[in-house]
C-alpha cells in the first residue's frame, strides 16, 4: 500500500498564517467532516488557538450516521468543546450558527448590553481542512459575497471583513490547515470520503477498507446493497470484494464500492468511532 504523504513545509506556512489572523478574531469557527469528526480535523489546532472561542462545525450532518454524530455531540461536550451539527447547504441551519456564537459570546454580550455599547463587532473566522464545507458556510453566513466592510489593519497586512447578521464579522478568507495523517487509516478515511483524492490511494485498498467497515459497522446496508447472503457476509472483507469481482473485474468492483459509498447508495456513514474510555 503506498503511503500518503503530507508536507510539513505547507504545514507550517498555514500554521502561520492562521497564528497571524487569530489575533484579529473573538471566535474561531472549525470546521469538520461529521462523517470524520476526528480524522478532519488537525490536532495542532489546539495548540494555534490556545485559548481562543472555538466552535466546532460537524458539517455534512446529511451524509453522516446521525447517532454516531449525536455521540460525538456529547463526548465533545464532555471535553469542554462547543459543537453543532449542520447542513450548510440547508438555509434553516444558518440560526444555528449565528445562535452558537452568541452563546459562546454571551458574557462578553451581557457586557456591552449593560453598559449601552451598541456597535460592537463579533469577529469571526472559518478554519479547517480542505472541502470540510468551509466556502459553503462562509457564504451562507454573509448572504450575497458583497458585502465587504473594509479593511482593517491586520498584523501583517490588511484583512477584509464581510458582514453576517448579529454584527458578526467574517474574515474573508477561511483558514486551510493540513489533515494529519498520522497513520493509514485516516488517509483512507479521508479519500473514502472525498476528503482527499480518492487516487492517492488504490482503488482496491479502498474498497476493501469499505467492505470491511461496513461489515463491521453497517452490515444491513452492506446485505441490502449488494444482495449478500448471511453466509456471505459472515466471510471476510476479501471473500466479499471477491464475489463483486465476480460480475466484473477488480477494478471495476473496487469503483463501484467507492462509488456507492460516496453517492450514499450505501446509506449514511461516519468513519470515525467514538474513542471508548476517554
Ligand atoms: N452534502 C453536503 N455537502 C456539502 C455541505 N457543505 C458543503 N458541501 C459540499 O462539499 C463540497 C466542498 O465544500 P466547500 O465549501 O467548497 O469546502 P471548502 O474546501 O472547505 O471551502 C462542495 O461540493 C459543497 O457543495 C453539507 O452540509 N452537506
Ligand atoms: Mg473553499
Amino acid at each position: 500500500m503506498a503511503t500518503i504523504q503530507w508536507y510539513p513545509g505547507h504545514m507550517n506556512k498555514a500554521k502561520n498564517q492562521i497564528q497571524e489572523r487569530l489575533s484579529l478574531v473573538d471566535v474561531v469557527l472549525e470546521i469538520r467532516d461529521a462523517r470524520l469528526p476526528q480524522s478532519s480535523a488537525n490536532p495542532l489546532l489546539e495548540q494555534i488557538i490556545q485559548s481562543k472561542k472555538r466552535l466546532i462545525i460537524l458539517n455534512k450532518k446529511d451524509l453522516a450516521d446521525p447517532q454516531q454524530t449525536s455521540r460525538w455531540q456529547d463526548y465533545l461536550k464532555q471535553h469542554d468543546c462547543s459543537s453543532i451539527a449542520i447542513d450548510a447547504q440547508h438555509n434553516g441551519h444558518l440560526p444555528i450558527i449565528i445562535a452558537a456564537i452568541e452563546k459562546l459570546m454571551a458574557a462578553k454580550l451581557e457586557k456591552y448590553r449593560k453598559s449601552g455599547v451598541k456597535n460592537y463587532t463579533i469577529r469571526v473566522m472559518c478554519l479547517g481542512i480542505p472541502n470540510v464545507g468551509k466556502s459553503t458556510i462562509l457564504n451562507k453566513l454573509v448572504g450575497k459575497k458583497i458585502a465587504v466592510t473594509g479593511n482593517r489593519p491586520g498584523v501583517t497586512k490588511n484583512q477584509n471583513w464581510l458582514k453576517a447578521p448579529q454584527q458578526i464579522e467574517l474574515l474573508d478568507t477561511p483558514g486551510v490547515l493540513w489533515p494529519k495523517i498520522e497513520d493509514q487509516q485516516v488517509g483512507l478515511k479521508l479519500a473514502l470520503s472525498g476528503a482527499l483524492k480518492a487516487d492517492l490511494v488504490a482503488n482496491e485498498d479502498l474498497a476493501l477498507f469499505a467492505l470491511e467497515y461496513w461489515q463491521k459497522y453497517y452490515p444491513q446496508q452492506l446485505q441490502q446493497t449488494y444482495h449478500f447472503s448471511d453466509q456471505d457476509l459472515a466471510d471476510n472483507s476479501t471473500e466479499l470484494f471477491k464475489l463483486l469481482a465476480q460480475q466484473s473485474n477488480w477494478d471495476h468492483a473496487a469503483q463501484k464500492v467507492i462509488q456507492d459509498v460516496q453517492k450514499g447508495t450505501l446509506g449514511r456513514y461516519t468513519l470515525d468511532q467514538v474513542p471508548l474510555n476517554d
